[in-house]
């Protein structure tokens, strides 16, 4: 028989049940086996539970939620030469199955995100990281230095869009960048911009105890929700030109044309947030006349070590966005106070152990 662990497991819409459920076996050859620690509640394991679906993924079998994990080794399988029992690791929870031609030519451009046939933790109808063990592939484990706690591991996860968006827009050193949506994906998307080397990052949302955490971080300067004044600080900033970069990460059409229009001409947006019915009305006339590139990020890639080493050499602090702590049992009620606390909780951890 089997032996059984804890995990969350999402039911069906606010049907999140704390039970136990098979534990992964011995791990496969390349594997390595992962006592869970910690988990972030990300905003998508939160719509899940609400909706029972984002877009096109739906659950339709119970699912194991969360994916913004880290944990400790605690067997490898026998081609895994680089892990340890007792090692601590940030766990990237996106991994390329490589059953097509296709994933395997995306895989080997280093673009593994965008392998039609990805496993995702906690992504219908991938299970999660609310439990006590994983088994996952050695290669997408990343050691933690000593100084680096297993609670900032988690955090490598939202803070991958962060540098993933960075790095493709680019941000260089001297940048002016706007941010729109001061909740989690968007302060991480701060906190790596500023380590890119921003001079200035101007951020804007609806809710001022958003904003206030983006103050108390180092954005340059907060700005409620007004697009006009977006588009006016971003030009004070730059001799009248406007924006190098502008991150979309409020997930609203009138944030993506507050984006366009504090974005210099040349200039880059960055479009991360999922938008309701999913359509947008842009004046295609303005971002061509202007040159504005649009860039879409889907996830991430290649990202985990660059946030393992900027937490360790202390360029990135996620700490400051952890705003509260629940145990496994108490994943429902944890969930409960993240959608009850929406414009003041911007990281909710779970001590799995
Ligand atoms: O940390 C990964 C992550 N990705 C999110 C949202 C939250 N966290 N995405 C938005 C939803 N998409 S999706 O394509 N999908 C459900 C697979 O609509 C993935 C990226
Ligand atoms: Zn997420």
């Amino acid at each position: 028989m089997s032996e059984m662990m804890q995990a969350a497991v999402l039911h069906g819409v606010h049907d999140l049940r704390v039970e136990e459920v098979p534990a992964p076996g011995r791990p496969a050859p390349n594997e390595a086996r992962i006592q869970i620690n910690k988990v972030g509640i990300c905003g998508s394991d939160v719509h899940y539970w609400e909706h029972g679906r984002i877009g096109d993924f739906i659950v339709e079998s119970p699912m194991v939620l969360g994916h913004e994990c880290a944990g400790t080794v605690v067997e490898v399988g026998s081609n895994v030469t680089d892990l340890r029992p007792g090692d601590r690791v940030a766990i990237e929870p996106g991994v390329p199955r490589l059953s097509t031609p296709l994933s395997h030519y995306y895989m080997k451009r280093g673009e593994y995100n965008l392998c039609p046939d990805i496993f995702f933790f906690a992504t219908p109808p991938d299970h999660g990281s609310f439990c006590d063990y994983v088994n996952h592939p050695a290669d997408f484990c990343f050691k933690l230095p000593d100084n680096v706690s297993l609670e900032e591991g988690a955090m490598i996860e939202p803070l991958s869009t962060g540098i993933y968006a960075c790095r493709v827009a680019p941000i260089v050193l001297g940048d002016t960048v706007v941010i729109t949506g001061a909740g989690p994906i968007g302060l991480m998307n701060m906190l790596a911009a500023k380590a890119a080397g921003a001079a200035n990052v101007l951020i804007s949302d609806v809710v001022p105890a958003r904003l206030e955490v983006a103050q108390q971080i180092g954005a340059t300067r907060v700005i409620t929700g007004n697009p006009e004044e977006l588009k006016e600080a971003a030009r004070e900033l730059t001799n009248g030109r406007g924006a190098d970069v502008c991150i979309e990460a409020a997930g609203h059409p009138s944030a993506i044309n507050a984006c366009i229009a504090a974005a210099r001409p040349g200039g880059t947006v960055v479009l991360i947030g999922m938008v309701p019915n999913d359509t947008a009305e842009i004046s295609i006339t303005d971002i061509i006349v202007r040159e504005i590139k649009l860039r879409p990020i889907f996830r991430y890639n290649n990202t985990f070590p660059t946030g393992v080493d900027l937490m360790a050499s202390g360029k990135v602090d996620v700490k400051p966005l952890i705003s509260r702590r629940f145990s496994l049992p108490e994943v429902p009620q944890a969930f409960e106070y993240v959608i009850a606390n929406r414009d003041t909780c911007v990281k909710a951890i779970v001590d799995v152990k």
